[in-house]
């Protein structure tokens, strides 16, 4: 499967009139909220043990395993290790999709449930940016139902209303690190790289928006704290709140307490500078 090429607005240089911040793509995973060790990993081990399998992702082999993105394509990678004859019978890929859906199931109730709580600033950005006029979108490997899901847990009636552009799951066949998730929502929002600011919080997520030619802010989380997030714009522990400071580990300053659409602009406008010619 060839990668997906981004559409000629997204392609064209970014001149100065064109690169004021215009949109913010958020990853979800492990940027919204932590959702992979209690949440995603959780639902895994749960579908598993319903579905027979004697499976069990350990906190671990998971942060081991989510190199592979998707969770298709991760129990696919791991049943070609441990249990390949699975993939081999006759119609493994409805089991494949089947046990997918399961987990995907157990996980919208354990979200729905108040299992996982957004990350600290998440709320207060995100409503901060809409109130400004600043265009939002979410570009994420995950299945959409178990993105809206945690948005209708965490938002409730906005929920609906507060991204103009969902990029999510199989909506592009390449999934992170590949651009294409990134490439198909510049293309839904019709804006260039160099308009726009992602949020990531992995390798994969970072590689992905890079890729594609996004400024990139990382917050990271317990999976993904040792990484290293060479081309980040800054790199902080969480986006932070009034009282509750965020931590710089790397990259741009960090002006204040906490993230706001005045640090995101001035962020924003140090890349744009540092990739000028
Ligand atoms: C992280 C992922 C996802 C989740 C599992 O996505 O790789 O696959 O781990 O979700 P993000 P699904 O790009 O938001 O960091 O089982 O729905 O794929
Ligand atoms: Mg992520």
């Amino acid at each position: 499967m060839t990668s997906e090429q981004p559409n000629e607005h997204s392609a064209r240089a970014t001149t100065a009139c064109e690169a004021a911040l215009q949109a913010v793509i958020f990853d979800v995973d492990g940027t919204l909220a932590d959702t992979e060790r209690d949440g995603h990993r959780v639902a895994f081990n749960r579908a598993f043990a319903q579905s027979g399998l004697d499976w069990n992702w350990s906190v671990a082999t998971y942060g081991e395993l989510l190199a592979v993105t998707g969770g298709k394509e991760r129990i696919r990678h791991f049943a070609t290790r441990h249990a390949p004859q699975l993939l081999n019978q006759t119609g493994s890929a409805t089991w494949l999709a089947d046990l997918h859906n399961l987990k995907s199931t157990i996980y919208a109730n354990l979200v729905l449930d108040g299992t996982i709580g957004l990350r600290p600033g998440v709320a207060r950005l995100i409503r901060e940016l809409r109130g400004a006029g600043l265009r939002l979108a979410v570009a994420t490997t995950t299945t959409r139902s178990s993105l809206d899901s945690l948005l209708l847990a965490s938002f409730g009636d906005e929920a609906g209303s507060l991204f103009e552009v969902i990029g999510a799951g199989d909506v592009v066949a390449d999934k992170k690190p590949a651009p294409d998730i990134y490439h198909w929502v510049l293309r839904q929002m019709k804006l260039a790289p160099g308009e726009c600011l992602a949020v990531e919080d992995s390798l994969p997520g970072i590689r992905a928006a890079r890729a594609a030619g996004l400024p990139t802010l990382i917050t990271v989380n317990a999976y993904t704290a040792d990484e290293d997030f060479a081309g980040a714009l800054s790199i902080i522990s969480d986006l932070g709140e009034p009282g509750a400071p965020a931590r710089r580990l790397g990259g741009q300053p960090l002006a204040g307490e906490y993230v706001d659409l005045a640090q995101l602009r001035r962020w924003h406008r140090q890349a744009v500078a540092d990739s000028d010619p």
